[in-house]
Formats: structure tokens, C-alpha cells, sequence
């Protein structure tokens, strides 16, 4: 597929316009006298279009009809909020292909990946459906006699969602479908990397709400973090701020969201391992290391960035790994043959270029890669190869995570010390072992072993199901999402005691002598 093609289509059939307005209020908010940002395609670095950032006014704007569309939105019934999900659901599947491509332009992803990304919108969304009818609370047995105490899981409120450019409208559904059927609505506040992948999106789900004459329940608010981003983080009308990104943001989010006594739900940077042992289907572990290193150009959260590798097939395995990059197919993602697209902008390039040189001053070896990709009618876009470096645990820059395709080998001996190296970073999102043993598979998974949020056995550590509860520990923050019961995050748990006897035994023996 061309490219010009391409962008033609998704203008189309996603209602992209030259200039599109990035606030959702119930309606799109004017676009006139706003400042502007431009949407750059990471594939050869041509502007897909312009968004009208949101004002402070705008900004109260979107906060007030959350609220108003809430107070509505609660009343329906949870299963009937189940199949207007559904129904988003449906209709997102026809725009499969069009909103996949809008991804594939705006942050680089292959055209799998990006028809990927909307099948895991219309995936959650189908989860939310089923799960609309079982937001269950238990009962617990009162000690006192004719009472009956149990828990309930009310709407919340507004939600504030803020997502990243590498999964730039995926996340937003993980959190945005499981809330909507909580009872919650959601202002998203996108990454400014992908604001038109959110335009389009919006467009898609609030056509089913207005099809269905409900209010709208997904806002959108595209601005700068320096003009709304404090407002947003502040609003005591966000219960809850689910936030996706780096480390760093996420720790002031946690800060000033902690300040006001509300919820976050942090879903922070990993620096994910894959430890192979030498009882593994060498084949199978090249595939689901190499799927995990290189899936996203290595842009995700999930991206296997170190290789813990056993010390008897380390030359092997090395070996084939290698073979197995310098293969690989790099260039537009908008060819189905391509495997790895461009990182998303000249500051990811940096980033890349900087943690190599870094990696070589402290002793690191350089096994394949290591430079930009020249690509042909493609000069303006962000390609680099990926690179293999043979590391030691103490290398500092090992603990970081560069959001790119490098990865950095490491030997060992025992399973213990294999474990030691994996545990010994400060980010817990995903983790993997390869191997038939099933020692060491257990080991890898008792509480001496991965002291991660997700520990996949003969499995890659990128491409969770959205079934289970995705997040991590340490610096990943601790949220969960997603699948599981993640939906408890979006709900006001209530514990209800109802006395239904003839008269009032206080707790802890305490009488009144108030009768006459
Ligand atoms: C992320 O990178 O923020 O597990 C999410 C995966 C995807 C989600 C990644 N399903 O690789």
C-alpha cells in the first residue's frame, strides 16, 4: 500500500480532516484562534494533519459534560451499558482496516500491529459485554444477630485516562469499556505524538451513543501537558487518573493525584528479560525472544530489553539470534513484508543512538545493529537497525529502559544466579523463561523467581491477552488493567450493613441508657 493511498482511505472513511478539533465536549469544540499541532508520520516524516489544541476553557468545558453525562449514565443498568459496549464493539470492527492504517501512519506500526491494536479494542470491548453482568460483591456472615452485611460496586465518576503514542487508542479501551460498564464515562487525554488516531476513535464509539439517543460518555481532550496537564492532574472530579508513560511523569502523577487523596492506576516503563536456559526448544525461544525484542520497533511497554542466556547454548543461541536480525525486514510498515517500521520521532533516534555509545563506554559489546537505517524515498523517516549487545549485569545502563529495538545479553550459570540478574533492575512489568524443566519453570515462578506483574512460561514477555490483569511492580508503577478483576479500580466499593432486626445492638458491647 502507498502511502498517499493510504492516507487518502483513513481521511475518509476516519473523518480525518486537514485541521481537526482535539476537544470532545459532546460535540467538537471550535477550532478557530487555538494553538495548533501538527500530526507527523514516523514512516517518512509527512504531516497527516493538524489538531486544535484544548484551551482552559475547553477544558472546564469537558469536565462539566463528564460530570452531567455521569449523573445520567450511572442510572442505566449495567448490562444494558453492557451491550451499548457491544454494539461499539461491532461497529469498531468495521473500521478495522481504516483505523488500523490511521495507527500504521501516525506512530509507525506494521499493518498487522495496527489492525492488531483495533482487534484489542474490539476484544476488551466483547470482555466488558460479558462482564457488565457479573460486577459481583460477596456477602459476608454479620456477627450480629438479624443482620445481613455485603459489598457493592457503584459508578465512580469521571475517569481521566492518559495514554501513550505506542498504543495510542488500545489502552484508551482497555480502561474506557471496562469503566463505561462500571458505570463510569472517561475524558482521555491522549499522547500528542497520536492525537489523530484519538479524533478518529472518538468519532467511531460516540456515533453508537447518539445512534442509541445517549449522551455521549468518551471525551477528548487533546492539549499540551503545560497548559491542561496540572488542571487535569488536580481535578478533584477525576476519582481516578489511569496514566500510561514513563517513569518519571508517572511518579508526579502519582504525586499530585496522591495529594488530593484520589486513585491512580500507573502503568509505568518495564525493562523486561527473557531468561533461556539450555533445557529449551531453541527454535521456539529465538522466535518469542526475537517477536518480544523486535514487535513495535521495541516501543513497548512489554519489549524484551535484556536476554539472560544459559552459559552452555550462549554461542548457539547467540548465533541464531543474530542471523535472525540480520534478516529481518525493515522499512515502510505499510508493506505487509516489513517487520520492523520507524521509532516514533528524532528524540526515540537520540535516545537509541545515546544508550548504544553508553553501552559500549561501560564494556558492552556490539553484536549486530547499532546504526540508522538508510531507507530509500524514506530519508525524512525514523529508522534504526536492531542492535544486539553482550552486556554484564552491573552495566548500569542495562537497568534503563530505552524505549527501542536493543537488547542486551547476559550468561549464566545456575538458575538462582539467572534469577538474580533478572530480578536486579528497579521496573517489574513482564517477564519470560524459556524452558522444558520443570524446575526451573517453577523456580522462575515461586516467590523466589520473577517479581514481575506478568511471568509468561515459553512465551514471549510483549503480547499479553487482554484477559488478564495487565501492570506491573516496583517502578512499573502497580496498576492492573484490563482484563481479571481490574474493574474494581473503576468502581466505588461499598460495604452495606442493614439491620433488619428489632433493635440496635451497637458494635463492641456499647449500650445507651436512653430509654425512659
Ligand atoms: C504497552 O506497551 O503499553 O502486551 C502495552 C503487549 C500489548 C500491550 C502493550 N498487548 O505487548
Amino acid at each position: 500500500m502507498n502511502f498517499k493511498n493510504a492516507l487518502k482511505q483513513v481521511q475518509k472513511d476516519c473523518d480525518i480532516k486537514m485541521v481537526n478539533s482535539g476537544v470532545f465536549t459532546g460535540s467538537w469544540s471550535k477550532i478557530e484562534h487555538k494553538k495548533k499541532l501538527d500530526s507527523f508520520s514516523p514512516i517518512n516524516g509527512k504531516k497527516l494533519g493538524t489538531i486544535a489544541l484544548a484551551t482552559k476553557k475547553d477544558y472546564k468545558q469537558v469536565i462539566e459534560s463528564a460530570e452531567s453525562s455521569f449523573k445520567e449514565w450511572r442510572k442505566i443498568p449495567g448490562p444494558r451499558r453492557g451491550e451499548i459496549i457491544k454494539e461499539i464493539s461491532d461497529e469498531l470492527l468495521k473500521y478495522k482496516e481504516s483505523l488500523g492504517i490511521l495507527v500504521s501512519l501516525e506512530v509507525g506500526k506494521t499493518i498487522s500491529e495496527g489492525q492488531g491494536e483495533v482487534q484489542e479494542m474490539i476484544d476488551i470491548g466483547y470482555f466488558a459485554t460479558g462482564l457488565s453482568r457479573q460486577i459481583y460483591g460477596n456477602t459476608m456472615a454479620s456477627e450480629r444477630k438479624h443482620h445481613r452485611m455485603y459489598e457493592q460496586y457503584k459508578p465512580l465518576g469521571p475517569i481521566g485516562v492518559i495514554t501513550s503514542f505506542n498504543f495510542p487508542s488500545a489502552v484508551w479501551a482497555w480502561n474506557s469499556f471496562i469503566a463505561a460498564v462500571v458505570g463510569d464515562v472517561t475524558v482521555w487525554k491522549p499522547s500528542s505524538k497520536a492525537p489523530l488516531t484519538a479524533v478518529a476513535t472518538i468519532n467511531i464509539v460516540n456515533k453508537v451513543l447518539k445512534r442509541n439517543n445517549l449522551q455521549p460518555i468518551f471525551f477528548l481532550i487533546v492539549g499540551r501537558g503545560r497548559d491542561i496537564g496540572d488542571d487535569f492532574l488536580n481535578e478533584r472530579r477525576f476519582p481516578l487518573i489511569s496514566f500510561t508513560g514513563s517513569v518519571k511523569t508517572g511518579s508526579k502523577v502519582g504525586e499530585l493525584v496522591g495529594k488530593r487523596q484520589g486513585k491512580t492506576l500507573l502503568e509505568l516503563g518495564g525493562n523486561n528479560a527473557a531468561i533461556v536456559t539450555e533445557n529449551c526448544d531453541i527454535n521456539n525461544a529465538v522466535n518469542g525472544v526475537a517477536f518480544g525484542a523486535l514487535a513495535t520497533a521495541g516501543q513497548r511497554c512489554t519489549s524484551t530489553r535484556r536476554l539472560i542466556l544459559h552459559k552452555n547454548i550462549y554461542d548457539t543461541f547467540l548465533e541464531k539470534m543474530k542471523k535472525a536480525y540480520q534478516s529481518v525486514r525493515i522499512g515502510t510498515p505499510l508493506d505487509p513484508n516489513t517487520l520492523i517500521g520507524p521509532l516514533i520521532d528524532q528524540q526515540s533516534v537520540d535516545n537509541y543512538l545515546n544508550a548504544i555509545k553508553t553501552a559500549q563506554n561501560q564494556g558492552g559489546k556490539l553484536v549486530t545493529g547499532g546504526k540508522i537505517k538508510k531507507i530509500k524515498d524514506l530519508e525524512n523517516g525514523f529508522y534504526v537497525e536492531p542492535t544486539i549487545i553482550e552486556a554484564t549485569k552491573d552495566m548500569d545502563i542495562v537497568k534503563e529502559e530505552t524505549f527501542a529495538p536493543i537488547l542486551y545479553v547476559m550468561k549464566y550459570k545456575t538458575i538462582e544466579e539467572a534469577l538474580t540478574i533478572h530480578n536486579n533492575v528497579p521496573q517489574g512489568l513482564s517477564s519470560a523463561i524459556f524452558t522444558n524443566d520443570i524446575r526451573e519453570e517453577e523456580y522462575f515462578l515461586s516467590e523466589k523467581g520473577s517479581d514481575c506483574g506478568i511471568a509468561n512460561v515459553n512465551t514471549s514477555t510483549a503480547g499479553a491477552e487482554i484477559g488478564g490483569a495487565f501492570g506491573g511492580e516496583k517502578d512499573t508503577g502497580g496498576g492492573r488493567e484490563s482484563g481479571s478483576d481490574a474493574w474494581k479500580i473503576y468502581a466505588h466499593r461499598q460495604t452495606v450493613t442493614v439491620n433488619y432486626g428489632k433493635d440496635v445492638p451497637l458494635a463492641q458491647g456499647v449500650k445507651f441508657d436512653i430509654e425512659e
